[in-house]
């Protein structure tokens, strides 16, 4: 293997070569995107999914509290806001649970963590946890798997109304928002990225911790998999009952 540096074109192309394993890629969205998805696999999606999205905010605050620089706290703020609201915004925790009442969840059911997996919390708690112990170089760079995230969120804008009509069109607010959200985010994580990793072994290291944010996202749909479409949930050979128990917020 070369141990010659990448230009800083090749390094992003690496990176987005990296998209051949975004979970839009995965079968569980791959079902939701072609309608194959039952009421009930995207309300196990959408109750899950919400797990990572209220853990969003606590990992870029991790990365704040590890950032000397002003100038980066200054534009990386912005993420917890898009996320928490303003006053008299509501942001998009509360759009996500909006969503959530679209496809016919409770908001305190959602609320309660009640349906998350298992699985999902590991790979959310993994998340967390990675931005906490790294530097605020390569936690600010694992979020760059928003490379992909446009095509994602546009897909569904444009799949899901035909398939689900049984969706209340307002739930899908939060994937409108996240358009322009994540292009902003991926040209801040990109300067970030481009600038730090410059000897190809620190940039093979950035494929890794991009390669482990991929796992992260296809895992909780590995995890969804199981419960709602093998019918698998966790303890099914034990109890009929669910299973779970409140977050240790460790
Ligand atoms: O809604 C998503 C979001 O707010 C974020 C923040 C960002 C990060 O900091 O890691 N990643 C991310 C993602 C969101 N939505 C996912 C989806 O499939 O809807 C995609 C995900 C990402 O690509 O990392």
């Amino acid at each position: 293997m070369s141990t010659t540096a990448m230009t800083p074109q090749e390094f992003e192309q690496a990176l987005r070569d990296k998209g051949a394993y975004y979970h839009i890629h995965h079968p569980y969205h791959v079902a939701m995107h072609n309608g194959q998805a039952s009421k009930e696999q995207i309300q196990g999606w959408v109750a899950n999914r919400f797990y990572y999205q209220i853990n969003i905010p606590m990992k870029d605050a991790a990365i704040m509290a590890n950032c000397p620089v002003r100038d980066i706290r200054r534009e990386w703020i912005q993420r917890m806001l898009d996320h928490d609201g303003l006053q008299g915004e509501e942001g998009g925790i509360e759009a996500w649970l909006r969503l959530a009442e679209a496809v016919g969840l409770e908001r305190q059911q959602v609320l309660s963590e009640e349906l998350v997996l298992p699985g999902v919390r590991f790979a959310v708690d993994a998340y967390v946890n990675f931005a906490r112990r790294a530097s605020w170089q390569e936690a600010a760079s694992s979020s760059l798997t928003e490379l992909f995230a446009p095509h994602i969120h546009q897909s569904r804008l444009d799949a899901w109304p035909q398939h689900y009509p049984w969706i209340d069109g307002r739930g899908y607010e939060y994937f409108r928002k996240r358009l322009s959200e994540a292009r902003r985010d991926v040209e801040h994580g990109l300067r970030i990225t481009l600038a730090h990793y410059s000897t190809r072994e620190q940039q093979q290291r950035m494929l890794d911790i991009l390669q482990f944010k991929l796992d992260i996202l296809w895992s909780m749909l590995d995890a969804m998999s199981m419960a709602y479409e093998l019918n698998r949930p966790p303890y099914h050979s034990v109890t009929h009952e669910r299973v779970w128990h409140q977050g240790l917020g460790l």
